[in-house]
Formats: structure tokens, sequence, C-alpha cells
């Protein structure tokens, strides 16, 4: 029993000691709401899908993914390059094709637009993804998902960004059904401020999708980035700084502090509903007992925030 005491009294004067030597780490921010370096050109990205060249598959700087890599189906009695492809989307021409389409199947501008052609093992799951965008001073990217189910085509043309303003902006694009016929083509958008896998996205579209019109619509989104910033520290116990870089005050913002991995014996999960007065910050202490290497994981509103770093007795040192 006495060796016991003895190791615990050696180890709470090892971390008071490891207090005093390594001062409390703190972390750049993660959260969106405060880009780190230098600030980025802008960049917004429009395109009415007429320079790419007829009926290709890949067509950069756009991106795209296909979950189910399934053949599509084509259109009977024509002809094109690509036709019945194993992919996402294709650069349509409908004047291009053999024998020339109708005028059902032109273009909203130009000659050409993107088309998600319907898969034969549905759902479709296809993204088409910009490159990474900066409005504001924030990097982000937008995805427009076909979750089409045995329809036909959905077709989209003149992606545009507009309304650019510090807390956010408006993006829009044209799209319609082919068809009608084996039911209305279904989207999903999304938007992702860290990086351009689909898990990273988060879908901004009513819940569970859209379904395009006959006609060439134009689908409008307004985008409001999040004004909550977080930051981890360490030391006696873990403290998250939640600010709120709005002109408006936030009432009844739901944060959690989660610590993931370790020995840990007290404070593992922390929620809290917390108010902040416009351009002010609150912290959120909570302590800990434990030990062992461990994840800080923060969640205020729209902003997230994660941390690690080594959890010994009641401090946490070393975050990163
Ligand atoms: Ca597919
Ligand atoms: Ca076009």
């Amino acid at each position: 029993m006495r060796t016991i005491k003895n190791i615990l009294k050696v180890a709470v004067a090892i971390c008071i000691a490891f207090f005093f030597i390594m001062p409390a780490a703190s972390l750049d921010p993660l959260s969106p709401a405060d880009p780190t370096g230098d600030p980025p050109d802008e960049y917004a990205f429009n395109d009415d899908f007429e320079t790419y060249e007829d009926f290709a598959l890949s067509f950069p700087p756009w991106t795209q993914y296909d979950t189910n890599l399934s053949p599509t189906y084509g259109i009977k009695d024509h002809d094109f390059p690509n036709q019945y492809f194993t992919g996402s989307y294709i650069i349509l021409n409908p004047h291009q094709v053999n024998p020339p389409l109708g005028e059902d199947w032109y273009a909203r501008s130009g000659n050409k637009y993107a088309v998600c052609f319907s898969d034969t093992n549905p759902p479709n799951d296809d993204w088409l993804i910009t490159p990474q965008l900066n409005i504001s001073g924030r990097k982000l990217y937008i995805g427009i998902n076909c979750v089409s189910h045995s329809s036909f085509a959905f077709l989209l043309d003149d992606f545009n960004i507009s309304n650019i303003r510090e807390d956010g902006f408006e993006f829009s694009f044209w799209a319609r059904s082919a068809t009608d016929e084996y039911g209305l083509e279904r989207f999903q958008v999304g938007v992702s401020t860290t990086d351009n896998n689909i898990s990273s996205f988060e879908i901004i579209t009513p819940d569970p999708y859209v379904e395009a019109s006959t006609n060439w619509t134009e689908y409008t989104y307004d985008y409001e980035f999040c004004t909550i910033g977080i930051e981890i520290k360490g030391g006696f116990g873990v403290t998250a700084t939640i600010r709120n870089t709005d002109e408006e005050n936030i009432t009844d913002l739901e944060c959690n502090i989660i610590l993931e991995n370790g020995f840990i014996l007290s404070g593992r999960q922390t929620n809290k509903t917390i108010n902040i007065p416009a351009g002010n910050s609150l912290d959120i202490r909570v302590s800990v007992f434990g030990f062992g290497k461990t994840t800080i994981n923060v969640t205020a509103g729209c902003a997230e925030a994660k941390a690690t770093g080594l959890l010994v007795l009641f401090f946490l040192v070393g975050l990163k």
C-alpha cells in the first residue's frame, strides 16, 4: 500500500513538474471560421461546359466520383462516342449525335452541357465536384450528386457563382430531366470546407433529394459561412474556447467535447448549451483524469475542431 502511495506521489510530482516545464500548448483554430496563412486569391468558378471536347468523360477542372461503377443507359436509335459508359457525367453535344438529337435535347447555353445518364444498376451515386474555390478567403468545394433511380438522363448546364460577400455567397446551375417518362431525375447538392472526398460534403438540399423539372430550371443556393471558431487548449484539463465572429449574438449553441482513446476515468464527454454575444468568446473547461494519448473532438454548432495530446493524470500536454 505504501509503495502504491509513493508511486502516486512521484507521478503527481512528475505531472506538476511537466506542467511548469511545458506550458499549455495551444492549437491553431481548425474551424473554417479562421482560415490560416496568407489570404488566398479569390477563385469563383463559372462554367457553361462549351470548352470541353464533345462526349468527354473527364473534363477538368471538375472532378467526378462514381461510387457503384455501373454502366449507364444510352439514347435509343442514336449513337455517340462513349454511349453506355461507366462513370458519372459526360459532355453531351446533341448536334454531334448520330442522327442529331431534337430540340428537346438542346443546351441551356451554346451547344453543350454535362449529363448524368441513369445507371443500369440503380441508384446512381455520381458526383460532379468543382475545383477548390476560394471565396472571401474561404476554401471550399461544391458537389452535385446525381442520385437518380432507373430514370433516364439528368442534364446540367451553366454553373455560376454570384453575390459574393463577407459572410457567404450564392451559386446556381441550370438542370432538367430529359423526360419524366421513367420518373424525374434526382440530385443532391453538397459543400465541403475541407477536401473533395465525397464523405466530406455536407448536403445542403432538403432530404432526401431534389427532383429536376422537365424544363431547364435554375437551381439557386445561398451558402453562409460558419461564424463560429474553436480553439482547443491543454494544461490542467481541457479548455475549448468557442468564438462568435458574427455581428449577432448566438443563443442556445450546442457544444460537445469528446475525448477518444487513452485510459480516461473522468471527463470523457461533456455537453453544454451556451450563449455568446456578438464578437465574444467563451471558455468551456473540462476536468479530466486519465493516462495516455487521447484525441479531443470539439463541435459547436457548425464548427468542428480536433487535437491530440498526452493525458497525464489531470494534465493534458503536447497538444497538436
Ligand atoms: Ca454510377
Ligand atoms: Ca452550355
